[in-house]
């Protein structure tokens, strides 16, 4: 019952959530130098993983709200959080995401309607014709909560087994039901909301070898007969055991000629510095060579929280600060960073990178200082840029310490005397602001280094 209650209400707010939509839209526009707007510009989305637990922490929502423009729960739809036991469905930590995502104009990836892994123990010893209907309910609960709002659905996860056979992995579904229920799956996701896109999703598929060779045979026997499916998510963890095959783009495309999109999933690569960059260039750039790859998701935020922290797979440290990945990937989406512009690991100075920290040092009723402190990454540098936006109506009578150029009300900051930097060392720039009536602070952006 309350499961209706909130589908009508999610309905209800619909015209609300697009006019939100809108104007996060007409804002990101404006800012050329993110993942997600450089990705809009190639006709892409990018997106990440969010968990619910820490939307509240401002760096993580202030990171996700700036550079994103798709997220994936990356618990909070999966059967034991949604349906913990039967019939009861609970929707509030993925509400919460969903929610978040709509107020920024995001879109939102469903993940994962039919997984052997995080099943509540009331699934498994259904008898066959039992867990068949559980299986539809649960399709049929969660594509109803959210109808019309989920761009993409992960309909069947991981369903085929590791190591070389190419055969279908054992689980209560497969083992039960047999091969049809991948096939029943997404039939009865189609019917119950038409509007999503239907993805199989897995692991260990990214390049050509058994595995993904009877996920193939699966997508053609679906598309040659007519089972709704629309796409495959190559999920693409790597490390140095499964590093980015040479042949990720020729895969790609082998799926994407049978008729169906393809999308990076869940994307993180072990690793630091220019040789994690150099990967995650690859992989972005298979993804742009391919038309029918419409968009990537990184598995996480900031490496703090990453299912792998330890392997510091992500584009952000554990502090936020953009890793020299990140850079590559913005420079392979052709954001600014790019071939020739500071800081971009392709050009001579490969691996130059710098944090930019403000902090303000003097206030009065009528104005401040601010300081920004830039302090070069694991490598030497020889320059470094920095960008301040400030709030409308502030404006700045001096800077030192820098030479600022303007557009608008972002300020791009340049050393006057003080680019070259040891590894770790830092320098700062300061500046008076007049308040204006607006005592708020100003936003520091991307720093990159040469
Ligand atoms: O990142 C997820 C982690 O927090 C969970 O503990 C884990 C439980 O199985 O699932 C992780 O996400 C997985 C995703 O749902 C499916 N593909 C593999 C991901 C990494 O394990």
């Amino acid at each position: 019952m309350s499961m209706i209650v909130r589908r009508l209400s999610r309905a209800a707010t619909a015209g609300l959530v697009a006019a939100a939509a809108l104007t996060a839209a007409a804002h990101s526009a404006e800012a050329a130098d993110t993942l997600g707007s450089a990705a809009a510009g190639q006709g892409r989305y990018f997106g990440t993983a969010v968990a619910a637990s820490h939307l509240g922490e401002s760096d993580y929502a202030a990171t996700l709200d700036r550079e994103f423009s798709s997220v994936t729960p990356e618990n909070e739809m999966k059967w034991d959080a949604t349906e913990p036991s039967r019939g009861s469905f609970t929707f509030t930590s993925a509400d919460r995401i969903v929610d978040h995502a709509q107020s920024q104009g995001m879109d939102v990836r469903g993940h994962t309607l039919v997984w052997h892994s995080q099943l509540p123990s009331w699934v498994s010893p259904l008898g066959a014709q039992d867990l068949r209907t559980a299986m539809n309910a649960h399709i049929n609960g969660l594509m109803g909560h959210y109808k019309g709002e989920i761009h993409s659905w992960d309909v069947v996860n991981e369903a085929f087994q590791d190591g070389g056979s190419g055969a279908r992995r054992s689980s209560p579904f497969q083992d039960k039901l047999g091969d049809g229920f991948i096939e029943e799956a997404f039939r009865t996701a189609r019917a119950a909301d038409p509007a999503a896109k239907l993805c199989y999703n897995d692991y260990n598929t990214d390049g050509v070898n058994a595995k993904s060779n009877a996920v193939y045979d699966m997508v053609k026997d679906f598309k040659s007969r007519g089972v709704p499916i629309d796409c495959v998510g190559f999920q693409s963890h790597f490390n140095s055991n499964s590093p980015v095959p040479s042949d990720y783009r020729h895969n790609l495309q082998r799926f994407a000629d049978l008729g169906v999109d393809v999308q990076i999933t869940e994307l993180d690569i072990e690793g630091s510095g220019s040789a994690q960059a150099a990967d995650y260039t690859k992989v972005v750039e298979a993804c742009l060579a391919v038309s029918r790859c419409t968009g990537m998701t990184v598995w996480g935020v900031t490496d703090k929280y990453s299912w792998r922290s330890g392997g510091t797979p992500l584009l952000f440290d554990g502090d936020y600060n953009e890793k020299p990945a990140y850079g590559a990937v913005l420079s392979a989406l052709g954001g600014s960073g790019g071939p020739g512009d500071p800081g971009d690991p392709g050009d001579p100075g490969d691996g130059a990178s710098c944090t930019a920290m403000y902090t303000r040092t003097a206030d009065w009723s009528s104005g401040y200082n601010g300081q920004v402190t830039i302090t070069a990454g694991a490598e030497p540098i020889s320059s470094w840029t920095a960008t301040v936006t400030l709030p409308a109506q502030q404006s700045v009578s001096s800077l030192w310490n820098g030479t600022p150029t303007w557009s608008g009300n972002v300020m791009t900051v340049r050393p006057s005397w003080n680019g070259t930097l040891a590894a770790g060392a830092s320098t700062s720039f300061g500046f008076t602001a007049a308040k204006n009536g607006s005592d708020a602070a100003p936003t520091v952006g991307t720093c990159t280094a040469s």
